[in-house]
């Protein structure tokens, strides 16, 4: 479990819509995490599908790409200790109506498909994702600053 853990964290096309993008980056901020990467996109319909391929069998496959399509997707890349999965306990299941109050899923959302936010699923699909989202230029380094990160050292 490495302090310099990433993960793709990206806010859906009606979370974009709802206004959410402050409220969603301040939880991810007041946790702890570290922004090293953000912009707003509107991707290709090729790289959707590339991203939710192993979702293509699935009888909501098109559905989900069109709502992703549906408008700007603000796309992040966040740092820090175990943020893949705390990432994903941040989200809240899938499913909202199963997730717990106090997550994001939990307080925004009530339908599976509008559920307001992604969030990396392991370190592999984080890395995956992060590649195919991001070039390596945009993504900030806080190495180099003059002061140190107020957090503890890798
Ligand atoms: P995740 O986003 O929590 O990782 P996945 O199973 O990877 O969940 O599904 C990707 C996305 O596909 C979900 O976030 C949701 O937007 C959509 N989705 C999943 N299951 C359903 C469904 O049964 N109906 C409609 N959309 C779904
Ligand atoms: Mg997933």
């Amino acid at each position: 479990m490495s302090t310099s853990e990433r993960t793709f964290i990206a806010i859906k096309p009606d979370g974009v819509q709802r206004g959410l993008i402050g409220p969603i980056i301040s939880r991810f901020e007041q946790r702890g995490f570290k922004l090293v990467a953000i912009k707003l996109v509107t991707p290709p319909r090729e790289l959707l599908e590339k991203h939710y391929a192993d979702l293509s069998d699935k009888p909501f496959f098109p559905g989900l790409v069109s709502y992703m399509l549906s408008g700007p997707i603000c796309a992040m890349i966040w740092e820090g200790r175990d943020v893949v999965k705390t990432g994903r306990a941040i989200l809240g299941a899938t499913n909202p109506l199963a997730s717990a109050p106090g997550t994001i899923r939990g307080d925004y959302a009530i339908d599976v498909g509008r559920n307001v936010c992604h969030g990396s699923d392991s370190i592999e699909s984080a890395q995956k994702e992060i590649a195919l989202w991001f070039k390596e230029e945009e993504i900030v380094s806080y190495k180099h600053s003059q002061f140190d990160w107020i957090y503890e050292k890798p």
